[in-house]
């Protein structure tokens, strides 16, 4: 949906030793760093999220395994599968999200604009649709 986006990682393969991926405050990520989170050992099938942010910004991307993102703003309704370490998704604020687990253990990890504030989260589906229909007018 317009508003998130895909970012290619930079990546060096190593041969037969794998990959480092890496990613630097750039242009690429249009918020300042202030906090890294990771969600790890979920159970396949797992459904996470359910929830909007007012102000805050990320990026989201899975060094290990495969998960679906749900992505929902006043742009519409998208999905996106990170099974990618050198993929990442920018998450603008106000956009409703939900992940899904398509394989035990992945690993979502998450670069986000500020510090943890329960007051900046929108849990509730129906007060999320009001804000977008008001920012609409
Ligand atoms: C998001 C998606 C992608 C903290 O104490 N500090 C933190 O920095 C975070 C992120 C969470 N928490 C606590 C709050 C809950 O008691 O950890 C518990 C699990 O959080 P939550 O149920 O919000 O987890 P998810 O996977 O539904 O959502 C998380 C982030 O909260 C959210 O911002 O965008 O990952």
């Amino acid at each position: 949906v317009a508003g998130c986006r895909v970012i290619h990682i930079k990546t060096i393969p190593t041969v037969n030793a794998g990959e480092l991926s890496y990613f630097e405050a750039t242009h690429e990520i249009p918020f300042d760093i202030k906090r890294i989170y990771y969600i790890s050992k979920v159970p396949e099938g797992t459904r996470r999220g359910f929830h909007a942010h007012k102000e805050l910004k990320q990026v989201l991307f899975c060094p290990y395994g495969r998960i679906q993102l749900v992505l929902e703003n006043k742009n519409g309704r998208e999905e996106i599968e990170l099974s990618d370490p050198s993929i990442g998704v920018v998450i603008e604020e106000c956009t409703w999200r939900e992940m899904l687990w398509l394989q035990k253990d992945s690993v979502l990890c998450v670069a986000a604009s500020d510090f943890y504030k329960t007051e900046d989260y929108i849990r509730d589906y129906d007060e999320f649709n009001e804000i977008v229909r008001k920012s609409h007018d």
